[in-house]
């Protein structure tokens, strides 16, 4: 029998406990992609500067200027391809894809989400790794247009569409955030996996997809938090909302405080006691963000120094949005 120290996993299998997901930040300069890249989304700069293999331009600024690499890793080697207009890296457990899509194609932004989430429903349909984690969506202006044409709530009736038949439960966490620079697409990124998640919410605000009529004609299909297999809490954007009303319109101090109140929640429900290991966090133009890396810090203790973006939020008084990844580590084996 092999000593217990010289047992390895079988390459792209994850041994129980072990931390399956990474994620890394660059700043300032990117490195040359490590063959564990699963995907990475780039902030702060100009295309030419950040163009390369499997990575999504977000197409939004960092607060400080300098360019930011978010990249995925998987925990081993894996592979890039391409289907279609999707770009995707795959690992026997995870698949990361990107999307790109030009609004004037489909008709704006309603039939743009349709056509990406239907595309991403129908690639992974068959795949192993078919389990919807986590989806991130970048649009332009997603504040115009007023009442229910405003962009983000027909962004929400074509995300809908696009996901038909997907039961509630089954739906990714996610953020969805603006863009001042147009760039007439509708830009799509999300992580799978072959073992299904397990969706959090938090007991703080009711589901997003159960919001009420007064939000919009079809309520926002994400999920608070997904917890993976492997151990992992990946948080979707979480802002000022208790309940499904927004509070403390217009002062981002106390928008902070109540969304990173609700970061501890959801963190909570999700049986995460460690820090979280990566925090971003999207900024209105305008709202300012004196302080608020110290605020964020105070107010998630032990979390790195996290990533500020210049980015409109889905509600026009909404000054900031949040994102954490809380790593397997941070959540007790016996919940694993
Ligand atoms: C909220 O809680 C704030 O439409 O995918 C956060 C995260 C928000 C994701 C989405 C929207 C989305 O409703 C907005």
């Amino acid at each position: 029998m092999a000593r217990p120290d010289r047992i390895r996993p079988e390459p792209g299998s994850v041994a129980p406990g072990a931390c399956a997901l990474r994620v890394t930040l660059e700043r300032g300069a990117f490195g040359a992609p490590p063959d564990d890249t699963l995907g990475a989304i780039a902030y702060g700069a100009g295309p030419a500067r950040i163009a390369g293999e499997g990575i999504l331009d977000a197409g939004l600024a960092t607060m400080d200027g300098e360019p930011a690499l978010e990249r995925w890793h998987a925990p081993g080697p894996a592979a890039p391809g391409r289907e279609g207009a999707i770009r995707f890296a795959a690992h026997a457990d995870f698949l990361f894809g990107m999307l790109e899509l030009d609004e004037r194609e489909h008709d704006g932004i309603a039939g743009a989400a349709e056509a990406a989430y239907r595309r991403i429903r129908d690639f992974h349909a068959g795949r192993a790794q078919c389990h919807l984690l986590r989806a991130w969506n970048f649009l332009d202006a997603i504040n115009e247009g007023d009442g229910d044409f405003e962009r983000y709530r027909r962004f929400c009736e074509g995300r809908a569409r696009g996901l038909a038949g997907l039961p509630a439960g089954r739906l990714p966490a996610a953020t969805a955030v603006g863009r001042r620079q147009p760039t007439g697409q509708l830009r799509v990124c999300w992580l799978a996996a072959r073992e299904a998640g397990a969706p959090v919410e938090n007991p703080r605000q009711i589901r997003a997809y159960r919001y009420p009529r007064r939000y919009g004609p079809s309520p926002p299909s994400f999920a608070r938090a997904m917890r993976l297999g492997s151990g992992e809490l990946m948080g979707s954007g979480t802002s000022s909302i208790v309940g499904h009303e927004t509070v403390h319109a217009g002062d981002l101090r106390a928008q902070l405080d109540e969304t990173l109140a609700n970061l501890r929640a959801l963190a909570q429900a999700g049986g995460a006691t460690g820090a979280p290991a990566g925090v971003k966090v999207y900024l209105r133009r305008g709202a300012g963000s004196r302080g608020v890396e110290k605020r964020v810090q105070a107010g998630l203790p032990g979390a790195p120094r996290p990533l500020l973006i210049e980015a409109d939020i889905c509600r026009r008084e909404l000054l900031v949005e949040i994102e954490c990844l809380w790593l397997a580590a941070a959540i007790p084996p016996a919940l694993c």
